[in-house]
């Protein structure tokens, strides 16, 4: 038998980016650098230099709180996310390339990223024995095995590498933390701010430094685990006291009580003892590329075409954005959702085939005939959101509160035959051009079916994303999203439930439905894929990638 590899130490590093819009902002306009500033959206401050924060600024405080607090606060305005994504792309690309190739590497939000690094440390060990001495701050008793604390030390040089590089390239710091689980390492990059780095040395240290903290301290344990736990047991303060009341063993005790699953209990408790195996699971592009606005209530043609122009620029910037970070890419689908002022607080979603202009080669940064493809994507994306909301235009009056446009169900590569970009007349803007909208969606009949009071998806929507324009087969039945066939028994309601499903998990199963798409990724991942999905604890992370 051949003898045994030895198990490699596993070696994770979480990287978080310092103040990242307020950093992106003062990185525009370095005047600011020694100024008080925070970044505000919609009346909040979603972040601040670390000049405001000693003055008592806080993060997601009102504006107007902030002001009162600081009045020499410069606040700027940070509702275009896009040098903030463009920033976050440029630092993850510098991340990628300090690494050798093939090196996990997973993003939450915009800044922060997750590296498996222990097959880059196992690499270095191999060709440099001696390690280095550690970098930065230390959790813990340097006791542990030899190889352990060896691979921590490479792992750590590796983090304060990776933190030079992006600092040089890009004048902006962050902090890192270094673990032998994502757990150890997000914990310890939270420890030193700003520009600095810590290692956890063992799951003890971490254990000893969430013993007198509150569970939600541990990233993924939810605040409404903890309001359910607290009822039961309102003597429970710490996780060193919930490890005492619920030891090993009683952990099917502890997910009735936390009205869980019996896996998330079992994760909780060793997340309380400092330990985690949650793998970072490499990030790919998104799979839905989405823009939407709450706007108030927008009551004029104008408004509407307005805010559909805008939103439609920034998914394609966006698209554009995407392409040079991981190449071409075709959405297949198109995503328009609304809402009626005084509808509920769900908005109605269609989904229908992808213009051809969208998909056009020119559409790349850089690209000569970038500005032409644009303004004929623009134009018939802008189209296609007027055709979604004819009938609510129609109406003698109509008050929108949202609006939203996105893309979905991408294959990779260039279409061979895709239409390059067609001329745009000189006076064909979208509300000059309103009759002439071609309604590719559907035949008169499922256009009936498109009332306003359909909250979701219509049939007219369900046509494969392939098909051409102006030619959609009545009888398929096929969900644009996913592709999966449905049964001609399917009703509206259960279409727009399909739907729905599968935007909001990006889906683009080849076949069967969602659900079955769902159990099977379940199967592969295990539980560890759906703990992994409580790692992504910053609220705002969604409400960021959405916006
Ligand atoms: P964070 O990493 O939470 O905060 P930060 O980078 O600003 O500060 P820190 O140095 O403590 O890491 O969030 C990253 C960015 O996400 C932040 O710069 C602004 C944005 N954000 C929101 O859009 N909404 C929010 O609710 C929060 C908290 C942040
Ligand atoms: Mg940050």
């Amino acid at each position: 038998m051949p003898p045994k590899r030895p198990r490699r130490p596993r070696v994770i590093l979480a990287f978080d980016l310092d103040c990242f819009y307020a950093s992106v902002v003062i990185r525009a306009n370095p005047a600011l650098a020694p100024l008080p500033v925070a970044v505000n959206q919609k009346h909040l401050v979603v972040t601040c230099n670390y000049v405001a924060r000693a003055l008592g600024v806080r993060t997601m405080s009102r504006t107007a709180d902030a002001l009162a607090v600081c009045p020499s606060l410069t606040v700027v305005d940070g509702s275009d996310l896009s040098p903030f994504r463009r920033a976050a792309a440029a630092v993850r690309a510098t991340v990628r390339a300090g690494l050798p190739p093939g090196t996990p590497l997973q993003w939450l939000g915009l800044d922060e990223i997750f590296v498996d690094a222990t097959a880059a440390v196992a690499a270095a060990a191999d060709a440099a024995p001696r390690p280095p001495p550690f970098r930065g701050h230390l959790r813990g008793s340097l006791v542990d095995a030899e190889d352990v604390v060896s691979a921590l030390a490479r792992g750590a040089e590796l983090a304060h590498e990776l933190r030079a590089r992006v600092k040089r390239e890009h004048g902006l710091t962050m902090r890192a933390g270094i673990g032998r689980s994502k757990l150890a390492a997000k914990l310890a990059a939270g420890l030193h701010k700003p520009d600095d780095q810590t290692t956890f040395l063992s799951a003890d240290a971490v254990a000893r430094h969430l013993a007198p903290l509150p569970p939600t301290a541990i990233p993924g344990f939810g605040r409404g685990y903890w309001a359910r736990l607290s009822a039961e047991c309102p003597e429970l303060e710490t996780t060193q006291q919930l490890l005492e009341r619920f030891p090993r063993g009683s952990e099917r005790l502890l997910a009735q009580v936390m009205g869980c699953d019996e896996k998330v209990a079992t994760w909780a408790l060793r997340a309380c003892a400092g330990e985690d195996d949650v793998p970072v699971t490499a990030s790919g592009p998104p799979k839905l590329v989405s823009n939407e606005d709450a706007m108030g209530n927008v009551t004029s043609r104008e408004a509407v075409l307005r805010a559909a122009r805008a939103l439609g620029r920034h998914m394609l910037t966006r698209l554009a954005d995407d392409t040079d970070e991981f190449g071409p890419r075709q959405p297949g689908t198109l995503v328009v959702r609304f809402r009626l002022t005084g509808t509920g607080y769900k908005p109605t979603q269609r989904a229908m085939p992808m213009p051809a202009s969208v998909c056009s080669p020119c559409l790349r940064n850089g690209h000569a005939r970038f500005e032409e493809a644009l303004t004929a994507a623009l134009r018939d994306i802008v189209q296609k959101v007027v055709d979604t909301i004819a009938d609510a235009l129609a109406m003698p009056r109509f008050s929108f509160s949202l609006l939203g446009v996105g893309a979905t169900n991408f294959r990779a590569g260039t279409l061979p035959n895709a239409a390059p970009a067609t001329p745009v007349p000189a006076s064909g803007n979208a509300s000059e051009s309103r009759g002439s909208i071609t309604n590719f969606l559907a035949p008169k009949a499922q256009r009936r079916d498109r009332s306003l009071d359909n909250a979701g998806i219509s049939a007219a929507g369900t046509t494969s994303p392939r098909t051409p324009e102006g030619h959609t087969s009545a009888a398929a039945l096929v969900c644009p999203i996913c592709s999966a066939r449905l049964p001609s028994s399917t009703t509206n309601e259960m279409l727009n439930a399909h739907v729905d499903r599968c935007v909001a998990g990006g889906g683009s199963s080849k076949s069967g439905t969602p659900s079955a798409s769902r159990k099977r990724s379940r199967a592969v991942a295990g539980s560890s894929q759906r703990i992994d999905n409580f790692f992504q604890s910053k609220r705002h992370q969604r409400r960021s990638e959405e916006k």
